[in-house]
């Protein structure tokens, strides 16, 4: 018995002993190197030493309160998340001891300021847009002084996070330094987005914030807000508070309020990210049945006797279209930005066919089937929103049913065979968006970003029109078993694959070395607070 615990434990050593001494292969992490990758760059060996001490941002135009915030916060990133002082080392002895010790042949001298040129000057009223313009050029070498230059202040924004990126710690690990480095940027697609489901579970408005920290760390610019949906309706809407009031899983500790979603709208504006709002209908509303009466479908089972279930919307309902139109209004004056999400996906047709007044609504309408009830409440809804809203985005169903939609209704791919749809929206001349092959909730082994970053939004033959059509795509966080506590480590780094095939270039890097940009990019999200995964195995940060 002490023979076999003893030859076990010695086992159990052993391979202890094994794993701490041969950890397989890791990826080694690059230093300085940015993510998403950008469109040109011109980087030497030699570089400048940054003390975050002295370091400042100046701004050689007008100022504006976006631009002034967003210099505290990269100021303090660079300051206060690499500072050396935070990790018991004092800046001005490692500069004098730096200088001593390391590589003198390519130092360049000290970076003291990163000048910051705007060429339009940014208004305070301004938010980010479809058609905003992101692209910025950053010059750091001997020739000139250090440069940042855009046109508009969202390339500014994007600048600033390569610019914060490319700072890294010398080979020492505590002197931080920037080599000399020529950028030229702009991004591939202007829709990049993440999709968050805040209905399956509620996700608190201070994970919302960590998130769009994150999404701006990896230039995504949208955010999609799946806000409600069967399980729960957080929306505290002002005309019908009824539905948050009943719809939520609590009326006052799990709602979004008029001030929370305010707040959540500027802190996204701050960093360039617009906020689309989806309010899914006719399916996926079970939640909003339980604070308004009589827009539900009731459900009957096969004797006729109502289940005390409820379907998706009722077509026939005569209080429906007002009340929708009346709820969208106040949407229209809480969500600045002019795309609408309309949903549109997976109805379900059951209960609308075990419905009496459904069918004989159908008789009296001359509709023949229940995907042509979809498509009759599809048009029916645009019909009553369309004089009060701007772009409407809706899920792939709604067009391959067959709902005639305007040639601006830009349609949300997410099937499991998304590039046949891509194909046949971008030929039916309408704009796309892809989301098939970036489900955040579908996990395959720890750390995989390998199937995000094998798919590109243009794998599909078509026409240079059609290409141009695809408008970008979106990764979706639905929430099923997601919550405020496990949703950063769900979505990132697995968000940063699909960020970089929206911005850089096709086939901008092959895998293996990618893979050394995300390992340094990783460590990077976590110094600033981010709760990413690790993304290729065993490894460190440093
Ligand atoms: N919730 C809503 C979901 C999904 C959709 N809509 C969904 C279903 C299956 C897959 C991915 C997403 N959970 N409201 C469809 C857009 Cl595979």
């Amino acid at each position: 018995m002490l023979f076999t615990t003893l030859t076990l434990l010695l086992f159990f050593l052993s391979q202890l002993h094994c794993y701490v001494v041969d950890p397989g292969p890791q990826v080694k992490a690059t230093k300085g190197f940015v993510w998403p990758k950008p469109q040109q760059v011109t980087r030497s060996q030699e570089y400048f030493v940054i003390n975050p001490k002295e370091f400042r941002f100046k701004n050689l135009g007008k100022e504006c309160a976006i631009l002034v915030k967003a210099f505290q916060r990269y100021g303090t990133m660079i300051n206060v998340t690499n500072s050396l002082e935070r990790r018991g080392r004092l800046t001005e002895i490692s500069v004098a001891h730096f200088h001593r010790i390391y590589d003198k042949t390519n130092y360049l001298g000290s970076l003291s300021k990163l000048y910051v040129d705007l060429e339009n000057p940014c208004k305070d009223d301004e938010y980010p847009s479809a058609v905003m313009d992101e692209s910025y050029e950053i010059n750091i070498t001997n020739s000139m002084k250090p440069m940042l230059k855009a046109k508009s202040i969202w390339g500014i924004l994007r600048g600033l996070e390569t610019f914060s990126q490319l700072i890294h710690y010398a080979s020492n690990e505590y002197t931080l330094i920037v080599n000399s480095t020529w950028i030229k940027d702009f991004p591939r697609f202007p829709y990049r987005g993440l999709m968050l489901d805040t209905s399956r579970h509620f996700i608190p408005v201070y994970s919302i914030y960590n998130t769009l920290d994150a999404m701006s760390y990896n230039k995504l610019n949208v955010f999609h807000w799946h806000i409600v949906d069967d399980q729960s309706f957080p929306y505290q809407s002002t005309k019908f508070p009824e539905l948050s009031d009943k719809g939520a899983y609590h009326p006052i500790s799990q709602v979004y309020t008029l001030l929370d979603i305010k707040r959540v709208i500027e802190f996204a504006r701050l960093r360039g990210i617009r906020v689309i709002p989806e309010f899914d209908t006719p399916g996926h509303t079970r939640s909003w049945g339980e604070g308004i009466k009589d827009i539900l479908t009731p459900c009957y089972d096969t004797n006729g006797k109502a289940t005390g279930k409820y379907g998706p919307m009722n077509p026939a309902s005569k209080k429906l279209f007002k009340f929708l139109r009346e709820l969208f209004k106040e949407i229209r004056d809480v969500f600045p930005d002019s795309y609408l999400h309309l949903g549109g996906d997976e109805v379900e047709f059951e209960c609308w066919d075990s419905n009496e007044e459904v069918k004989e609504f159908m008789k009296m309408k001359q509709i023949k089937n229940y995907k042509a009830l979809e498509n009759y409440y599809i048009q029916e809804l645009i019909r009553n929103i369309v004089d009060i809203t701007d772009v409407h985005v809706v899920w792939e169903e709604v067009f391959v049913n067959g709902v005639e939609l305007t040639n601006d209704t830009i349609v949300h791919v997410w099937k499991n065979d998304g590039f046949t749809v891509l194909k046949n929206v971008t030929g039916a001349g309408k704009p796309a968006l892809l989301s098939a092959c970036w489900y955040l909730d579908h996990l395959k082994s720890g750390g995989d970003w390998n199937d995000f970053y094998d798919c590109d939004p243009h794998d599909f033959h078509g026409s240079q029109e059609q290409m141009d059509l695809v408008l970008g795509g979106e990764a979706c966080m639905w929430a099923e078993v997601v919550n405020g506590h496990n949703i950063g480590s769900r979505i990132w780094p697995r968000a940063s694959a699909t960020a970089e095939k929206l911005w850089s270039k096709k086939n901008a890097d092959e895998f293996s070395k990618a893979a050394q940009r995300l390992e340094e990019h990783t460590c990077r999200m976590n110094f600033r607070g981010i709760p990413a995964q690790p993304p290729n195995g065993p490894g460190f940060c440093l």
